[in-house]
């Protein structure tokens, strides 16, 4: 047996870790370890696939599951910074606003089971989470601000991502970048898809999300830079691969050279 072998954890003190680590990593109502004992259940096959990697990327699995700070409601920076596109030009998106966002509709699917349309109304009822959290831009400015909205790891439950499920594409209405413009876009994992604090937000500061902010839904994932965080999100698809998605790095940004990881 060669050393990496034998340094290789089993499995199960893999799960053990996970479920310690992460009593509050729950999917809806159950733990997250119900759903590992069945061997048909999706996120039991992608922690099994987790289990390939080396001893160094399991170690940082388990971490990535760990909180990012919270603040008490003093530490609330005021007016919040915004960034990037603040307010879409973009016609299909200037008629959902001037509507108040009564016709938008949130496509969800790609590999799921079960593709759903929400409206905003149906996703404010949905399990929902309030934290006060500091915003890093990449550029170097920091924002700390509350933020409200859906459980991302309810919508995960509700869709029910098959086995080939790798990947969530979060894709926006606003086009950026002179000639050739895309639309803003962003993928993150099942492993942040399923983090207790990563949400789509909908409010902010108490208040409904302003339009400079990501106006009707933005996602907030707190373990990374502000620019995984897709503002004004159009579709969510569960894809096995992003190298067909813009020009194949997994985000706007990251086409233009930042890391599709960016930790803090
Ligand atoms: N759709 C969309 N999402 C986006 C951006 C953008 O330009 N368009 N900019 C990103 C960057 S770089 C940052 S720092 C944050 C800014 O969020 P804020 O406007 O709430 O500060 O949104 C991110 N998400
Ligand atoms: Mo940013």
């Amino acid at each position: 047996m060669s050393t990496a072998k034998r340094n290789r954890p089993s499995r199960r003190y893999i799960l053990q870790g996970l479920a310690a680590g992460t009593s509050s990593l729950a999917l809806g109502g159950c733990n997250i370890l119900d759903d590992l004992t069945n061997e048909e259940h999706w996120l039991r096959n992608f922690m099994e696939r987790a289990n390939d990697l080396t001893y160094g990327a399991q170690r940082l699995l388990l971490s990535r599951t760990a909180l990012a700070k919270e603040f008490p409601p003093e530490a609330i920076m005021q007016p919040q910074r915004a960034n990037g596109v603040i307010n879409p030009p973009e016609e299909i998106y200037r008629t959902l606003a001037n509507g108040g966002f009564a016709n938008y509709r949130l496509k969800v699917g790609g590999h799921v089971e079960n593709s759903i349309d929400y409206d905003l109304e149906t996703l404010r009822r949905l399990p929902s989470r309030t934290q006060i959290t500091r915003h890093d831009c990449v550029e170097g400015w920091s924002s700390i601000a509350q933020w409200t909205g859906v459980r991302f790891s309810e919508i995960v439950k509700q869709v029910r991502p098959t086995e080939k499920a790798k990947y969530v594409l979060f894709t926006c209405f606003d086009e950026r970048g002179r000639g050739a413009r895309n639309a803003y876009y962003e993928t993150i994992d099942l492993v942040d898809a399923m983090h207790e604090q990563t949400i789509l937000a909908y409010g902010m500061n108490g208040r409904d999300l302003p339009i400079a902010n990501g106006a009707p839904l933005r996602l907030r994932v707190e373990r990374q830079l502000g620019y995984k965080m897709a503002k004004y999100i159009r579709s969510i698809t569960f894809v096995d691969s992003f190298a067909d998605v813009g020009l194949g790095h997994g985000g706007y940004w990251e086409d233009r050279g930042y890391d599709w990881y960016a930790g803090i």
